[in-house]
């Protein structure tokens, strides 16, 4: 089992000045920092990390919001991290997640939904190495 998974705090959260309260939320929660960083993506590496929604009817809204201001991935660590990190942040739709996740208190809407968890231990592995070189993450 993995320990480590890919988060995002999104533009929408980082522009609001919630970039403090949601990392605070993830190690509250129990899970290591191993890697952080502020960028600005590129039109080229948002559809890049987003490809996989290349066909959906929302996809270039999507890349609109990812470069619309900087965003902070992380390097994350936990038991089990993928899964233990998509129910700290809850639905993709802030409307249907659970009371005390990060989406139910710092997201707008179903697009701007303050982070992002990988889905998979194959997928965090990925999305980890899209955004770090091995020296930018650090063991705990
Ligand atoms: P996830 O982030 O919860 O894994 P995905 O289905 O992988 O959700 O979608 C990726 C991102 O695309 C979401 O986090 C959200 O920002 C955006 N998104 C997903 N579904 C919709 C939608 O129906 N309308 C607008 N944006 C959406
Ligand atoms: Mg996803």
């Amino acid at each position: 089992m993995s320990n480590r998974t890919l988060a995002i705090i999104k533009p929408d959260a980082v522009g609001k000045g919630y970039t403090g309260k949601i990392i605070d939320r993830i190690l509250s929660a129990g899970f290591n920092v191993l890697g952080a960083k502020l960028v600005h993506l590129s039109r080229e590496k948002a559809e890049g990390f987003y490809a996989v929604h290349t066909e959906r009817p929302f996809f270039n809204d999507l890349v609109d919001f990812m470069t619309s201001g900087p965003c902070m991935p992380l390097v994350v660590e936990h038991d089990g991290a993928v899964n233990a990190f998509r129910t700290l942040i809850g639905s993709t739709n802030p409307a249907e997640a659970d009371e005390g996740t990060i989406r139910k208190d710092f997201a707008e809407s179903i697009q701007n939904n303050a982070v992002h968890g990988s889905d998979s231990n194959e997928n965090a592995e990925k999305e980890i190495a899209f955004f770090f070189t091995s020296e930018e993450i650090h063991p705990n």
